[in-house]
């Protein structure tokens, strides 16, 4: 009897099996039945040899419709300015600015964070970096094309020496101006002060505004997003803490003009997250807070990480996601476009990226593992997904930079 039923599951499984992949198979149009998919590398034209961390964005350069790669500058570059590739169907293509000192940009920089959006709204995106070490600034294009020239826009004194890394534009406030927030980096040395933490630079008519988040004070890390988490409709900020007696990933508005750390109820003790992502994966039209998780491999916290929300605690939805602590990158998206986002996580050290899928319990199984060759000694920073107009497979991008060199990689889901 119990034989028999358990063959009789098996069936069952195997003809469910069955038809799922023929229903994948459908939808990515020609892959043959039982083909598993994969994330097939798309690299062609994407830089080898420099440190490429810290950041990456994504944003249409050249004004075809199609979004391009703008990397931040990399590290201890002989060509410290951020870098543009344009996105083509197979391939990358280095914007064609090699005739122009430092290729349009009005001068070297160190390396850090990278955001774009068009912040004065004339049509043509700007780029806002995060300087290690140096602080916030804004280059407008003062030409056409991804080639410039840049120049650089004056910001309020306060905001040009908040050092950061981390930095990302959204519209905060509704006004159909693009916004910035910043998170400090690693707490200043040997003074005594504070990181600033948290601010928000006000993209106002009459110029920038700098709202330092009060109660943010000392915080630090290499992350920061913004999303929908409590459905206020007022944009949240989620940052990746990286002081582990400082659990306060998501900052909710308080309906007056300040901020309010969401509590820790839920969260495991003494988390850090290397980086952080808002995205919706339980559908309800409320974002996840989904983080890499490291830190010491004995408080059994890390990895990729996924909680949602609920006013009043944390809830995670990260059952079947490994508890490990060398996950760096994560991100979420629609890979397969079954409605349901699967999560891909690198690692920091051994080369690795994994591809979770949501199965229907609710927990998440691997779906794909993959090693990058030569990548064991360099870390992962970034994974950024985004989904080309024209094809409408996600591509997926991640940085590596070790002591002596690093790359850009990325992969098509096919
Ligand atoms: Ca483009
Ligand atoms: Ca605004
Ligand atoms: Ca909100
Ligand atoms: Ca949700």
């Amino acid at each position: 009897m119990a034989t028999e039923r358990r063959g009789k599951t098996a069936v069952l499984v195997t003809a469910m099996v069955s038809i799922l992949m023929l229903g994948s198979a459908c939808d990515r149009g020609g892959k043959q039945a039982g083909q598993a998919a994969n994330l097939v590398e798309v690299a062609a034209g994407l830089p080898v040899g420099d440190l490429w961390r810290q950041d990456f964005a994504f944003a249409d350069m050249d004004g075809d419709g199609e979004r391009d790669l703008i990397t931040a500058p990399p590290r201890k570059s002989k060509e410290p300015w951020p870098h543009i590739f344009l996105h083509r169907q197979d391939r990358w293509e280095p914007a064609p600015c090699d005739e122009l000192v430092h290729r349009g940009f009005p001068r070297e920089y160190g390396y850090g964070g990278i955001t774009v959006a068009d912040f004065d709204a004339d049509g043509k995106p700007d780029i806002a970096l995060a300087i290690h070490e140096v602080g916030i600034r804004l280059l407008k294009n003062r030409g056409q094309g991804p080639c410039g020239p840049w120049e650089e826009e004056t910001l309020p004194r306060e905001i040009q020496s908040f050092h950061s890394r981390a930095i990302v534009a959204a519209d905060m406030n509704g006004d159909r101006r693009a916004d910035i927030v910043v998170l400090s980096e690693a707490p200043p040395l040997n003074d005594g002060r504070d990181a600033p933490g948290i601010a928000i630079l006000w993209n106002e008519p009459g110029g920038w505004r700098l709202q330092s988040i009060l109660g943010s004070e000392g915080l630090f890390g290499d992350d920061v997003a913004v999303g929908e988490v409590n459905g206020d409709g007022v944009p949240d900020i989620a940052i990746g803490s990286l002081s582990d007696s400082r659990p306060q990933f998501l900052w909710l508005s308080d309906g007056k003009g300040g901020w309010q750390a969401a509590n820790a109820t839920g969260l495991p003790e003494f988390m850090i997250a290397w980086s952080v992502q808002l995205a919706d994966v339980d559908n309800d039209g409320k974002d996840e807070l989904i983080m890499g998780v490291g830190g010491a491999p004995v408080r059994k916290n890390g990895g990729p990480r996924v909680y949602r929300w609920d006013g009043e605690k944390w809830t995670s939805l990260s059952q079947g996601l490994p508890q490990v602590s060398w996950v760096c990158g994560v991100t979420a998206t629609d890979l397969d476009r079954d409605g349901k986002k699967e999560i891909i996580a690198a690692t920091m050290y051994t080369g690795e990226v994994r591809v979770y899928g949501q199965l229907p319990d609710g927990t998440w199984g691997e779906r794909v593992s993959l090693k990058v060759p030569g990548e064991e000694k360099q870390r992962n920073y970034k994974v950024r997904a985004f989904v080309p107009n024209d094809s409408q497979v996600p591509i997926v991008v991640a940085n590596y930079a070790g002591e002596g060199t690093g790359r850009i990689i990325a992969w098509r889901w096919q």
